[in-house]
């Protein structure tokens, strides 16, 4: 089954928005599978963007990134890491459509939010860095089992 890495940034964890990231996938009808607030160092974020090293944002990046603590989870479902990019919308947040969730709650590119991995491979990249395998709880509803 498809897995993505999503992670809620320290500006969505600061301005309260965790709930409605967590809701928008919830309702979508993706998985769970792994779910965590952390502080992150200086060593796991250069690893995380190491495609932006040498960029001229990335040391802003760097700074941003560590500054608080940030929700880390790992979805699962059908098409998953495409549908959560675009349920995030366009990296800048100002030309991302409203209905996306940058698109509805950000307006700076340098403070946009949240993080979605762009491809099956990155996903698995991202996944093992941040988690351990151990950490990741594969399940299945267990189809109103409870109430007979
Ligand atoms: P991420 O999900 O954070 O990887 O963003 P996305 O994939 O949509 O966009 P990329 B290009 O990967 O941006 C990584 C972070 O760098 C910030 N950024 C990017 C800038 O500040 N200025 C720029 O010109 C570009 C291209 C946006 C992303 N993170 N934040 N916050
Ligand atoms: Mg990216």
């Amino acid at each position: 089954m498809e897995r993505t890495f999503i992670a809620i940034k320290p500006d969505g964890v600061q301005r309260r928005l965790v709930g409605e990231v967590i809701s928008r996938f919830e309702e979508k009808g993706f998985t769970l599978v792994g779910l965590k607030l952390m502080s992150v160092s200086r060593e796991l974020a250069e690893s995380h963007y190491e495609v932006h090293k040498g960029k001229p944002f990335f040391d802003g990046l760097m700074k941003f990134i560590t500054s608080g603590p940030v929700v880390a989870m790992v979805w699962e479902g059908d098409g998953v890491v495409a549908a959560a990019r675009k349920m995030i919308g366009a990296t800048n947040p100002l030309t991302a459509e409203p209905g996306t969730i940058r698109g509805d709650y950000a307006v700076s590119v340098g403070r946009n939010l949240i993080h979605g991995s762009d491809a099956i491979e990155t996903a698995n990249r991202e996944i093992s860095l941040w988690f351990k395998e151990e950490d990741l709880i594969a399940w299945e509803p267990s189809i109103m089992s409870w109430l007979v």
